[in-house]
């Protein structure tokens, strides 16, 4: 068996976080893992209910998010979250929290490329001034200055993306 672990995916929203958090775990879980997905669907829908999109309540969020991460790992699970995460800060005590078993990785997808994907048409929103403090139009997103793994989707498939994610993970946390 493996040990138990925080795959942390950090981007801007249409990324590609979601998408290759369920891949991922689809994946690992043909391959032997047992893993689990927090994302906004079901944590903002519950525990984290009552927060919003202020600095306060993501920073808030994010901290809910690395603690609840951290019990999965300690039940040994390989814990993978898809979140914007977009405070420095907030990673930062997150990888505290889930200790030596934090690997956080940058889905680095160009802004335009994003925005061009708009899948909710939230960004077209944000730019019309309807959904004030979207992250990357006028709320902030601090890049991972030590992130263990950078992926770009903005000029490779998603299977290709995959790839390097299962090769990084079967690596770092072998079965
Ligand atoms: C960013 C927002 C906002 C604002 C709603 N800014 O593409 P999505 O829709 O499905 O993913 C985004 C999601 C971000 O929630 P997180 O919990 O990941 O954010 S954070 O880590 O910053 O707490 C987007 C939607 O929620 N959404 N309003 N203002 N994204």
């Amino acid at each position: 068996g493996h040990a138990g672990a925080v795959v942390w995916l950090t981007g801007l929203s249409a990324s590609g976080k979601s998408t290759l958090s369920m891949a991922l775990e689809q994946e690992l879980t043909r391959n032997g893992y047992s893993c689990y997905v927090l994302d906004g669907d079901n944590l903002r829908h519950g525990l984290n209910a009552n927060l919003g999109f202020s600095p306060e309540d993501r920073s808030e969020n994010i901290r809910r998010v690395g603690e609840v991460a951290a019990l999965f790992a300690d039940a040994g699970l390989v814990c993978i979250t898809a979140f914007i995460s977009p405070y420095r800060a907030d990673r930062e005590r997150a990888r505290g929290a889930c200790r030596q078993t934090f690997h956080e990785v940058h889905i680095a997808t160009d802004l335009a490329v994003c925005e061009s994907r708009d899948p909710k048409g939230l960004y077209r929103k944000a730019r019309m001034g309807e959904l004030p403090d979207f992250t990357g139009i006028d709320a902030p997103y601090e890049q991972p200055e030590s992130c263990e793994l950078t992926i770009d989707t903005s000029d490779e498939s998603i299977a290709q993306s995959l790839d390097k994610l299962i090769a990084y993970v079967r690596r770092a946390i072998p079965l």
